[in-house]
């Protein structure tokens, strides 16, 4: 079970990123070639350990791209994914990756049920592929498929019997998502004991416990952890990148040298290319997870953000927000309205807050604060002729972002659109002559179709 020593020893653990191979088969995602570089490009700059780029038999454009990655020459190993036939093992020689990874059923289900094969076949059948493949002189991991639905006799058996037969590693897959943290734990200090193999896990999330299943497994001595970005893959997908890494950081104080900065840009760049975008309260990447709202936080937050923040938003090059609607409290309120340039007193302050708690509507914007500090300290915007935005726009996908950009151009309103890298496709500069036509307009930008996401800010003095 989970030793008190792991907790602080910051042993190191490799990451094996599977957003090419797992998440490409997250229900409607595919990579074009143009992606797979990119995204291999990223993570290999990013630090992880192996990058599985796919299957060459799964189809015509698979395979030519990733000859194209392999061709890069990243600094990171490759690894092809490949089902136990010559054929396909033939294809993933011509690949020039490092790595195969070999994978067979193990569990009575599938033996029963996919192969119709009893025990002591499927171990010839291991054996038979693994030789195979070690003649190309091929680095091979062992996959147990269903690993956690095995009989852990049988599964000692499965891992000692790929070794001799020349697999550099073993991979314990929980393929249906079935284990927790603590039969996890168990399993991974058994078989680290029971088998000669350097062990991998990959664990599938059905029941959301893939990230903590995988740090239970690093607990445990595991050597290496499948991830993908966003978290992308079968079904309900498989550890997350970001969350095990910067677990891994945080709590244990891993040395690995990953560049943790990089995981939000990683992670929009994963979202623009395959249409899966994370909720806003998605850990580390997600839009609100930085954000404080009720008034109990943000004034304990602007005394100092360590009262409710354990992450730093500077470590991801992200920024803190301060929330200002009805659960605001004075503090907030305060600080909002000095970042506005304004000062208010005492009695001021409550009548804002008062003002905003009272609002008859089922939001109160941004705007709508703005509107209601400057009435109270009589400071007219309306009539400036002069309210202005930067609005940054993500799109739908990478293709729709020149439509986008068409359709705002037609826009009188919008006087500048700039395509930028990162998190956002757009920025928007938005100028109309009253907080009240600068509102709708925003308004309307997000609800304009493929725009998935906005984040406004308005612009005080310019
Ligand atoms: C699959 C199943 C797999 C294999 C894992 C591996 C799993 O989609 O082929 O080969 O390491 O979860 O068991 O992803
Ligand atoms: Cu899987």
């Amino acid at each position: 079970m989970v030793e008190g020593h792991y907790l602080a020893s910051g042993f190191m653990v490799e990451i094996l990123d599977s957003t090419l191979r797992e998440g490409e088969q997250t229900a409607g995602v595919s990579f074009n070639s143009d992606e797979r570089i990119k995204i291999a490009t990223a993570l290999s700059k990013f630090g992880v350990d192996i990058i599985e780029v796919g299957n060459p038999g799964v189809s015509e454009d698979i395979k030519n791209s990733i000859k194209e990655v392999s061709n890069l020459g990243l600094k990171t190993p490759l690894l092809c994914h490949s089902l136990a036939t010559k054929e396909n093992i033939d294809l993933v020689a011509q690949m020039n990756t490092e790595w195969i990874g070999l994978f067979w059923g193990t569990s009575d289900i599938s033996l029963k049920y996919k192969f119709n094969m009893p025990r002591a076949k499927a171990l010839e059948k291991i054996t038979e592929v693994i030789e195979y493949a070690s003649n190309y002189g091929l680095k091979i991991r062992f996959t147990a498929e269903d690993a956690s639905r095995t009989d852990i006799n049988f599964l000692t058996k499965v891992y000692n019997t790929a070794k001799a037969a020349g697999a550099t590693r073993g991979s314990i897959a929980d393929t249906v998502g079935n284990l927790t943290p603590r039969k996890t734990s168990e399993l991974v200090s058994g078989l680290v004991k029971s088998t000669k193999l350097p062990l991998h896990i990959h664990c599938h999330n059905d029941l959301g416990l893939a990230t903590a299943n995988a740090i239970a497994a690093y607990e445990a001595g595991i050597t290496l952890i499948d991830v993908t970005v966003n978290g992308l893959g079968e079904r309900a997908g498989i550890t997350t990148l970001d969350e095990l890494a910067v677990s891994l950081k945080k709590i244990y104080n891993v040395k690995n040298g990953w560049k943790i900065e990089m995981l939000p840009e990683l992670s929009a760049m994963v979202e623009r290319y395959s249409g899966i975008f994370n909720a806003n309260h998605k850990p580390i990447v997600g839009k609100n997870v930085f954000s404080h709202k009720a008034g109990v936080h943000t004034s304990a937050v602007l005394k100092n953000p360590l009262t409710y923040e354990f992450l730093r938003p500077e470590e991801f090059g992200r920024e803190r927000a301060i929330l200002v609607d009805k659960f605001a409290g004075t503090a907030a309120v305060k600080h909002f309205t000095s970042k506005l340039g304004h000062k208010a007193n005492d009695a001021q302050i409550k009548e804002i807050i008062s003002q905003i708690k009272n609002r008859n509507r089922k939001f109160c914007t941004e705007f709508d604060v703005i509107k209601i500090i400057e009435n109270v300290l009589g400071i007219s915007r309306e009539n400036t002729r002069n309210a202005q935005a930067l609005v940054f726009v993500t799109a739908n996908h990478d293709g729709y972002i020149n439509d986008l950009k068409n359709g705002f151009a037609k826009h009188p309103e919008i006087t500048n659109c700039l395509e930028i890298a990162g998190e956002y496709d757009l920025c928007l500069h938005a100028k109309t002559d009253s907080v009240r036509k600068l509102n709708l307009l925003v308004d309307k930008i997000r609800s304009m179709e493929n725009v998935q996401k906005t984040n406004t800010m308005v612009i005080l003095n310019g």
